[in-house]
């Protein structure tokens, strides 16, 4: 028992949060490039610009990789490097730079997972109406065309998009992500079919050019977590799990029922329909696409039990003084149980874990390390559970830290350390975590030693 042999163990990183050279080489600009530099948008004023250098720096943090026992590094491409203007002319430089980084990897014995996006989304199209834009799956479908092409015959693992809910989520229905934008579900739930429109469309020119390669969608939410073993919880926990609120966006259904079942789910049709671009129906079939994976990434959960209401399931809030990450989220490590379990139950499809992991207030102490007991501890409890999820039939196929090294955090800017290697920003030094020479020998054992 325990994790099938050829589990795939990794980590993750993505390309605005470390690779910096924001105005190098001729990469256009980002909406992350614009929104960090408006003032009060971001913690502290902190910018992309540099972030962790990993532009000039990914030989040494691919062999530190390698050092590290790390076989599989999943990283995403930023569009605006590629297409400075989002389309049309392509920017040599950007392809060679993940040219180089690719055979790197490759050199090292790292297997790359390659995320088409992860949130730079070129200001240019920003301009001409983004995802609300009938065009705009078309315009990523030929990045993706692009991507396929160049790098298809060294990159065999593909994930599309990367937590819809938080670029449309927070970006143009919250405004607390770049663009930084309020809009109404008149504008946002198009932008949500767009997007899925946009993946379908990738996973079939992805098909076509890259034959062979696997595929899989990446998209995010909290499990909930049924507050017994009584069949009554377990029901509660499932359909709060796949309802969809009036917050939407932040629903797992709506975001993967089209892609992964055909169809959007009934309750949010009933709330959000009307909304949805006439002709709606036709695109269903470009949008399921056979998937090689369904991933998820997944921090925390929240405890659910059956209720005596109209929904029929209530939350259960977390005692007082319940452990959370320095980021203030809660540790919950059987939503690393119950979330592969339901997602599997509803999509029955190989499954991945894309990200997970805690920030931590790490420092490099007086002996020069970083001792973060708190991840290790972290780590240890979520993986534990996520095998047990596998040993019980869950067809779980990876898991992949989040991430390599401390990085860009969005809008808490430097001000969350997620990585298994600690950055000082000012030297771009490096100093491995104490929990990355853990995660090696988990690795090693292919979690026996769990
Ligand atoms: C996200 C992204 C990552 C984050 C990580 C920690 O989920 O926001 O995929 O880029 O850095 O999840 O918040």
């Amino acid at each position: 028992m325990g994790f099938r042999e050829d589990f795939i163990w990794g980590a993750a990183t993505a390309s605005y949060q470390v690779e910096g050279a924001a105005r190098e080489d001729g990469r256009g600009e980002s909406i992350w490039d614009r929104f960090s530099h408006t003032p009060g948008k971001v913690f502290h004023g902190d910018t992309g610009d540099v972030a962790c250098d990993h532009y000039h720096r990914f030989a040494e943090d691919a062999a530190l990789m390698r050092e590290l026992g790390i076989r599989n590094y999943r990283f995403s491409v930023a569009w605006p490097r590629l297409m400075p203007e989002g389309t049309g002319a392509v920017n040599q430089k950007g392809i060679d730079f993940y040219n180089r980084l690719i055979d790197t990897l490759l050199e090292q014995g790292i297997t790359p997972f390659m995320t088409l996006f992860h949130w730079d989304y070129p200001s240019a199209l920003q301009a001409r109406g983004a995802w609300e834009n009938p065009d705009s799956p078309k315009w990523f479908e030929d990045y993706v065309a692009l991507c396929a092409r160049s790098f298809g015959d060294r990159v065999h693992n593909f994930l599309t998009f990367n937590e819809p809910q938080c670029f449309i989520g927070l970006g143009y229905v919250k405004g607390i992500h770049a663009p930084g934008l309020l809009l109404p579900d008149s504008s946002t739930i198009p932008m949500s079919h767009h997007v899925l429109k946009a993946h379908g469309l990738a996973v079939k020119a992805l098909r076509e050019l890259a034959p062979g390669a696997c595929v899989g969608y990446a998209p995010c939410g909290e499990p909930c977590i049924p507050a017994s073993d009584s069949e009554a919880d377990i029901e509660a926990a499932r359909r709060s799990y796949f309802g969809v609120t009036d917050d939407w966006s932040w629903s797992i259904s709506w975001w993967s029922d089209p892609a992964l079942l055909g169809a959007y789910p009934e309750q949010g049709l009933q709330k959000f329909g009307r909304y949805l671009p006439r002709g709606w129906e036709r695109d269903l079939e470009i949008i399921h696409q056979p998937l090689d994976y369904y991933a998820q990434n997944i921090y925390n959960g929240h405890v659910v039990r059956a209720a005596d209401n109209a929904d029929g399931w209530e939350n259960v809030p977390f005692p007082a003084g319940a452990p959370k990450t320095a980021i203030q989220w809660f540790v919950s490590p059987d939503a690393l149980y119950w979330g592969p379990k339901f997602l599997y139950e509803r999509y029955k499809t190989p499954f991945l874990i894309t990200e997970n992991g805690m920030s931590c207030h790490d420092a490099v102490s007086l002996d020069g390390k970083v001792h973060d007991p708190n991840r290790e501890d972290y780590m240890h409890r979520y993986l534990l559970a996520y095998r047990r999820a596998a040993e019980e039939g869950v067809d779980a196929r990876g898991y992949f830290a989040w991430s390599l090294m401390d990085n860009y955090e969005w809008a808490s800017g430097y001000n969350e350390r997620f990585g298994l290697v600690h950055v000082d920003y000012q030297t771009q030094k490096r100093t491995v975590k104490d929990s990355a020479y853990w995660y090696k020998r988990v690795m090693e054992s292919n979690g026996v030693i769990l």
